[in-house]
């Protein structure tokens, strides 16, 4: 006998065990993380039964659930979420410390084929401006923004996509020494995780000499910095120039710079568009 999951509500159910496979498989099978394919299963989206404490999957679900991820993005594209009430709730929900609630808001969204970098340009960023704002203003504590900062730092590891597919080439992203904003260099990460580039992501603070030998090192087709402090855009510039002259195209962020913006940008300095006669391709 299994228990079945819908939602995190466990109901009766039949185990039919030739027919099942367990999370790790199914994660495989979808090509996601096996937290991701958990939080599915959580959230009721992938059902699931429990067997001797294990989740079972049905390979039928799995299939079902496999195909609908395997339509066309346009199409799962849900109709125009209403964005600004959804950031203001999840910007309460980062202010108040409820991680749960707004991961469960986030992956709601994620479930229905919501790419994660319109979750993160649509809600995470414009609830991290406003959190800006009210520490200027006083009404939001450095612990209450660490908090939030740290939450959404969690969530957007969580949602890391994986998406099937050949690789654009070898993207390393950092930020450089004296910038300790590090969430932007992962919003960049998944930004192009998502848009099919293996990612070396280093985080923020690293030192500009460190960057330039990585990117050698690991043979990457291209480097994103990205900058928030603007003490570090300098050093950035010259960092870039640096990079390119040894023949690694390299792009530079700024606060306000889009996800989108970055993402053409890679796509453009991507090894399949700098051949001969070469597209930046779907
Ligand atoms: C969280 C946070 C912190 C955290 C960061 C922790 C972490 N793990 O990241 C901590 C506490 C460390 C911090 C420290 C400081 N912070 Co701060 N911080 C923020 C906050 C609230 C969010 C930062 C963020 O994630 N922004 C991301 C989104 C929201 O903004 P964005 O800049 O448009 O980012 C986009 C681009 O970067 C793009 N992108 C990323 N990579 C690339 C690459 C390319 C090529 C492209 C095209 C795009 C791109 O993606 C992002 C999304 O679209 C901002 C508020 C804000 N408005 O940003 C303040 C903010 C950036 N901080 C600020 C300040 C002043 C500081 C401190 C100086 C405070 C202090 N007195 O100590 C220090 C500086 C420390 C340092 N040496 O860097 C100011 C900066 C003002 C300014 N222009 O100088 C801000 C704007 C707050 C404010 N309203 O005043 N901060």
């Amino acid at each position: 006998m299994g228990r079945r999951y819908r939602g995190g509500v466990a109901t009766g159910g039949s185990d039919g065990a030739g027919d099942h496979v367990d999370l790790r498989s199914a994660a495989e099978r979808l090509g996601v993380h096996y937290q991701t394919a958990y939080q599915w299963v959580r959230a009721g989206s992938l059902p699931a039964v429990v067997v001797r404490g294990r989740y079972r999957i049905d390979r039928a679900d799995l299939d079902r659930f496999a195909r609908q991820r395997d339509e066309p993005r346009q199409e799962r594209r849900p109709a125009a979420p209403r964005w600004g009430r959804l950031a203001e709730r999840l910007g309460q929900h980062l202010l108040r410390g409820e991680e749960h609630e707004a991961r469960t808001q986030v992956v709601e969204l994620a479930d229905r084929g919501v790419p994660v970098s319109d979750i993160i340009t649509n809600l995470f960023v414009p609830a991290l401006r406003s959190i800006g704002e009210g520490w200027v203003a006083g009404t939001v504590t450095i612990a209450e923004e660490h908090r939030a900062t740290a939450i959404v730092e969690r969530l957007i590891g969580q949602l890391a996509p994986n998406p099937r597919g050949r690789r654009r080439g070898r993207a390393v992203v950092a930020a450089l020494s004296g910038d300790h904003h590090a969430l932007p260099t992962t919003m960049a990460a998944a930004t192009l995780r998502e848009d099919r580039w293996h990612v070396e992501h280093l985080g923020s603070d690293v030192p500009p000499a460190e960057v330039v030998r990585f990117a050698g090192d690991a043979g990457a087709d291209l480097v994103v910095l990205s900058v928030t402090n603007p003490l570090v855009e300098e050093v950035a510039v010259e960092t870039s120039q640096r990079l390119r002259s040894s023949g690694v195209p390299t792009i530079v962020g700024a606060p306000g710079r889009t996800l989108e913006e970055l993402r053409l940008e890679a796509r453009a300095s991507s090894p399949a568009a700098r051949r001969p006669g070469g597209s930046s391709g779907p």
